[in-house]
């Protein structure tokens, strides 16, 4: 779990590092000597002077590399502030369980972006438990709640097999979501494992569209197949999947506009793309990765419902969870859409992708301390 988020970070946190360093230094050398050299010619003040600012700065050391985990928990402050602080007023006391204490659950559960339907489900377990275990006290209820929100958010194994077969990964979404972003930060964790992968950038709708994804190419030292602007987004994914066949690609990802002249084309195009994969390369394993911004709260889970029709989503990439107190959306969206979230963006850097695990999530939400395996780098 979370492998090759411990993996990719070391290595691009030493390149991001090294680069810098080269950066600053290529920046920095000729300044000083330019500075440097007509103090042999000026006053000894001016000289004193200039010494002074030239003078080597202590070397700035990188902040110590933090964990996945503790990566994490900071993405989910908000979430947690939002959804836990709350909570863990409601448990700290003693008084016995009441109808009272029920609604105020209801209603932080409700507030977290739970989802009422979810809410429901986590409530109806905890007034049987309530009934046929032990818990009396409000302060016991914590545990239950964790152990519960974690079964709800179980949806059988999360698959990542696309990642060890070939595979075409169909990646739509509304626009802003995070898609262009996700596929580039995707790209770069293939290409880590030693993956052959290649780009399609099928958004033609819009000028920039292309040029953002060859940029993220570029960073991931991936191969990217587009087109023109206006193009017919289904012949640039022609030439992508002939590519990705030509070339014994293992992955490819399909880059796709998140908004056409208006929402019925988008659907159409998408649909029809779906349809082309399908049959031009029907052996590959297939992977449709709906995107869907956190902090967008319940209309995420609209969204998921909408693009649902385009194609049988096998996942979600769940995006800005970094900035949001929403976070609690993961939770509604996988005990209510039955799909799994299979990655989440905590950031807008190319490692800032991790694998999702609901364990983890619950955890870090909650405060939980995981255990020792988990947590190691
Ligand atoms: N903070 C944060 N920002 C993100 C994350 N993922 C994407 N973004 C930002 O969201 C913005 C939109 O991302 P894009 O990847 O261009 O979104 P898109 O879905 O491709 O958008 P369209 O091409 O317009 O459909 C960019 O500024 C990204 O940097 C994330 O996980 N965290
Ligand atoms: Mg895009």
């Amino acid at each position: 779990m979370f492998e090759f988020f411990k993996k990719k970070k070391k290595e691009e946190v030493t390149e991001e590092v090294t680069e810098e360093v080269v950066q600053e230094q290529e920046e920095t050398v000729p300044e000083a000597v330019a500075e440097t050299v007509p103090v042999e010619e000026t006053e000894p003040e001016a000289e004193e002077e200039v010494i002074e600012e030239t003078q080597p700065e202590p070397e700035e050391q990188p902040a110590p590399k933090k964990g996945w985990f503790a990566r994490l928990k900071d993405g989910l402050t908000k979430t947690r502030d939002n959804f836990v602080a709350g909570m863990d007023s409601l448990f700290s006391n003693e008084d016995k369980i009441d109808d009272d204490f029920y609604d105020e659950l209801e209603e932080t559960l409700i507030l977290g972006d739970i989802g009422v339907h979810t809410t429901d489900a986590i409530l109806e377990k905890l007034k049987d438990a309530v009934k046929h275990e032990h818990i009396k006290k409000c302060s016991d209820c914590r545990e239950f709640l964790i152990k519960t929100i974690k079964e709800e958010m179980a949806t059988g194994e999360t698959a990542y097999e696309f990642e060890n077969r070939q595979s075409v990964v169909f990646v739509i979404g509304v626009n802003g979501v995070g898609k262009t972003t996700s596929i580039g930060k995707l790209a770069s964790h293939l290409k880590s494992q030693g993956k052959r992968v290649i780009l399609a950038a099928a958004d033609t709708f819009r000028a920039a569209a292309g040029s953002q994804l060859e940029e993220w190419s570029h960073r991931a030292g991936v191969e990217m197949i587009g087109g023109v602007e206006g193009q017919d987004p289904s012949s640039v994914l022609y030439d992508a999947v002939s590519a990705a066949k030509a070339r014994n690609a293992d992955v490819l990802l399909v880059d796709t506009a998140g908004r056409l002249h208006n929402k019925k084309n988008l659907m159409e195009e998408l649909k029809k793309m779906n349809r082309i994969i399908d049959k031009a390369f029907p052996d590959a394993h297939r992977e449709n990765l709906i995107v869907l911004d956190a902090s967008t709260g319940q209309n995420a889970m609209m969204q998921a419902k909408e693009f649902g029709e385009v194609a049988d989503l096998t996942g979600i990439i769940l995006t800005k969870m970094d900035g949001t107190a929403k976070g609690g959306i993961a939770i509604a969206i996988t005990s209510e859409l039955k799909i799994p979230v299979k990655y989440i963006g905590v950031g807008e850097k190319i490692e800032d992708l991790q694998k999702f695990n609901s364990d983890s999530f619950v955890d870090a939400l909650f405060d939980v301390t995981p255990s020792e395996d988990e947590v190691n780098d």
